[in-house]
Order: structure tokens, then sequence, then C-alpha cells
């Protein structure tokens, strides 16, 4: 069967059981397709707001309904969630430049109750493709990839450029290998198909998140004990720039040194370097949520110029939900405009780390709804100190003037008290984990020696 992530699609969501305590073949009951071979029919979706990437395994079947409900969605994603360890998604919604859309109630109650729940505890891995909307979309506006539950996953090409449908957004975490901008079946990904074939010619990034989560599947194999937060941490640390070039936006540095792009994330999967780190390591600690501040009177967005907004944090110093080591952080927002596309909202954090919250969709030309207590995720601000002021700037490109109406923007704050690398074993010293835990301990010591410092003062 033809994949083109332009046109029909087919089954999009797979479900893998991939721990070696589990790998006897013997698929739960309710799969009706047999593994390992995909034997899903052509159907007529309709109307259905949910649209398939290509995706090509075994898997519970979900997208071949009249349309997709809440409740389908929450049921395929919670599914033996205590036998199933990685779940990996090929699906969002339509990638046509001008949908926000995202996880429903029960939806979202079943990735909370997946990550805190599944896997005995260790929670359940969500990998989703980031889209295939290209240039015109921003997969921040997809709540399923931009969710700071799900691992999503971009593509990059065979040349290490960028694939023209790629998605860029900040909550993207890593890319693996997908069909290059050609179309020579060289430059596709190889897979089983439908009906017993085979193809060269999976594409998208519907291709790419199920490379990641093989190579989740290989880590768990590695080490049983990883946490969803684990993995993506090892994600954060393993993955490399090598070659990949983004034409628009710049390879940069955080303000701990981990290098991102805000279309890679940071940067392609590397398989064997993840496996290495997964087999000795200990897992992060205790997760801490903290509301960094909320600006929730009215301001305008002006027609031309920027809407600049500071928010200064503690991060909850003092209290108990403390955040000192970033993970993901989300601004939660609530805006009109008199075009919605043409937007644009990047947030700044203390350490100088901007992240493109949404760039502009041409084709969005939403007037009415804008976007109601959005929660914008950045994962490029990963290990840096929360606490000082973030910046948010709002402001319109395109070719008319527009204007519009900041309502709310909350700072949410997600991350460890402790410093999560500390005990890591380090056996490669040129590596991001060598580095960062040579800043936590550096770090440590200077705040060691301010407190020792305060306490010698404080005695005189
Ligand atoms: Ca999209
Ligand atoms: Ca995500």
């Amino acid at each position: 069967m033809p994949f083109d992530h332009q046109g029909q699609r087919e089954a999009g969501f797979r479900i893998a059981r991939l721990s070696p305590g589990h790998q006897e073949g013997r698929p739960p009951t309710t799969l009706r397709t047999p593994a390992p071979y995909p034997t899903l029919p052509p159907v007529n979706r309709g109307p259905a707001p949910r649209a398939p990437r290509p995706s090509l395994s075994t898997g519970i079947r979900m997208l071949d309904q009249p349309f997709m409900t809440d409740i389908i969605e929450a049921s395929s994603i919670s599914h033996m969630p205590q036998l199933i360890d990685i779940y990996s998604a090929s699906w969002g919604p339509t990638d046509n430049g001008k949908t926000v859309d995202g996880p429903r109630e029960l939806t979202l109650q079943a990735m909370a109750d997946g990550v805190n729940k599944g896997r005995g505890g260790k929670g359940s891995i969500y990998v989703w493709a980031s889209g295939d909307g290209g240039s015109y979309d921003d997969c921040n506006c997809d709540g399923y990839a931009s969710s700071m539950w799900t691992i999503s996953i971009n593509s990059a090409i065979n040349d290490g450029r960028t694939a023209l449908y790629d998605e860029s957004c900040s909550s993207t975490l890593a890319s693996t290998f997908s069909n290059g901008r050609k179309r020579n079946p060289e430059a596709g990904v190889a897979t089983t198909d439908l009906y017993g074939n085979c193809t060269l010619r999976h594409s998208g990034t519907s291709a790419a998140a199920p490379e990641a989560a093989g190579v989740f599947a290989l880590a768990l194999e590695a080490n049983l004990g990883l946490t969803w937060r684990d993995m993506q941490h090892l994600t954060v640390l393993t993955s490399k720039r090598n070659q990949l070039h983004d034409e628009v936006h710049q390879w940069r540095r955080n303000g701990v040194g981990l290098e991102f792009n805000h279309l890679f994330g940071y940067g392609v999967l590397d398989a064997g370097a993840m496996v290495k780190m997964a087999k000795d390591w200990k897992t992060v600690p205790e997760r801490f949520h903290c509301v960094g501040g909320s600006v929730q009177d009215p301001e305008k967005i002006p027609p031309t110029g920027k809407l600049v907004l500071k928010l200064t944090t503690a991060a909850c110093e003092g209290k108990e939900n403390f955040v000192r080591y970033l993970e993901h952080v989300q601004a939660v927002v609530t805006v009109n405009a008199t075009r919605r596309g043409d937007l644009n909202i990047n947030m700044t954090s203390p350490m100088g780390t901007k992240s493109i919250l949404l760039s502009r969709r041409p084709r969005d030309d939403d007037t009415k709804v804008g976007f109601d207590k959005w929660p914008f995720m950045t994962t490029h601000t990963w290990g840096e100190d929360a606490r000082g002021t973030w910046t948010l700037e709002l402001g319109f490109v395109g070719s008319a003037p527009q204007k519009g109406v900041l309502k709310e923007w909350t700072l949410m704050l997600h991350g460890t008290q402790s410093a999560p690398y500390i005990d890591q074993v380090v056996r490669d010293y040129q590596s991001k984990l060598a580095m960062s835990k040579k800043e936590e301990l550096e770090e440590e010591l200077d705040e060691a020696v301010e407190r020792s410092l305060k306490s010698i003062l404080g005695e005189n």
C-alpha cells in the first residue's frame, strides 16, 4: 500500500508489548490484529476529527471508527497499562495548519493515570509523532504531541535536513530518521506492510515515532526500572546533533549547556548511547510542580511591536514543592486575536533560553476562539534553574495589521528539587551527562560554600 503523508492513511495507533518479561508473542486477547503483520482493511473515515499519520504495526484499532471520541482514545491509551510498556501513537489533530486541539477530559485522565500508575507505577511510555503539517503548522497546537507525558518525535531525513512535512515546536524532545525529500525508494523507511507485504516507503513523523518506540524498548530491555521520566532524561542526554541542519532555526545551548533545536529537539536518538546509559541509570529524584506565577489582567497586543510581560518567580523555594532543576515548563495562555494564525508567542527563561511557543500559521484565520487556557510547553529549558524573571512576548506576523488581548499567562514549572544527574555513573567524559553532572557538582559546591559562609557570618 502506498503511504503518503499528504494523502489517505492507514491504521494509526500502535501498542507495543516490548518488555523482555513478556515477549512470548502472546498479544493481549483484545487485540484484533495478530502480530506481527497488520491486516487492516482500508476504511472510509468520514469526518473524523483525528488525522492518522501512517503507521505500520500491530496495535489497537481505534481510527477506523466513523468518528473518534474521547472515550475511544482514553480506552486505547489505557489498554492494559500493566502489561504494555510503550504506546506509540502516530495520529493527532488534523495537520491542516488551523486546528488547535488536544486530549479531552477522559483521555487526559487516562494519560495521567498511565504515567502515574502504568507499569507498576514506573509510568507508561507514550511516544507521539510530532505531526506532518510542515511549516504551516505548529505542533504546540497539537495537545497530544505537546503534552509533558508524551515523548514527541520529529523526523530528520537522509541528508540531515528537515523534512518538508516537519512541524516545529518547543515541545518536541528528539528526532529519528524518516523518508527523504525526494521520492526515491532509498529515501523511505522499510518495514512490514498490510496484507503480508513489505514497503520501502513508510514516511512522515509516523515512521519516526515507532523507531523511537523501538529505541526506548531497547533501553527498557537494558533497564526495566526506568520510569517515564527517566526515559525523557535519557533522551535529552543521549540524543545527538550530528549533522542535523535546520535552515530556519539555529542550534542553541540552553542555560545549562544542553544543545537544542526548535525543530529537532535535542537531536537524533542514539540507540547505542541510550542503552549504555540506561544500564547503570539511577532513577531521577521525585518530581515537583510549582505555579511560578500568573498574569490575569487583560493586556492588549499591539498591531506592531510586541506585548512584553515579565514574571519573577522563586519557583516555590522554601515550600514543599520547590522546583530547582527544570524538566518541562508550561505557559498556560488565554488569548484572543483578530487573526489567530498571525500570533507569535515567545518565552525566555531566567537563564536566557528563548522558546518559540507559537509560530505563525498562515492558514489559521480564527477570529473568535483564540487559545483558552492552552498549555504551551517547552522542553528547551531542561535542567535550568527556574528562579528569576521569565519574559513572555506576544506579537503579530502577517500581511495585515491585527489586534489581540492576552487574558492569562500562568507559568507552570515541573522538575526536581535535587540534582538529577549528580549520582549517575559517567562512562564517557565527553558526554552531555558528564557536562551536566560537573555543572551540578559545581553548583552544589557553590551553594554549600554560600551556606557555610552565611552560617560563619551569622555566628560572628
Ligand atoms: Ca500538527
Ligand atoms: Ca510531548
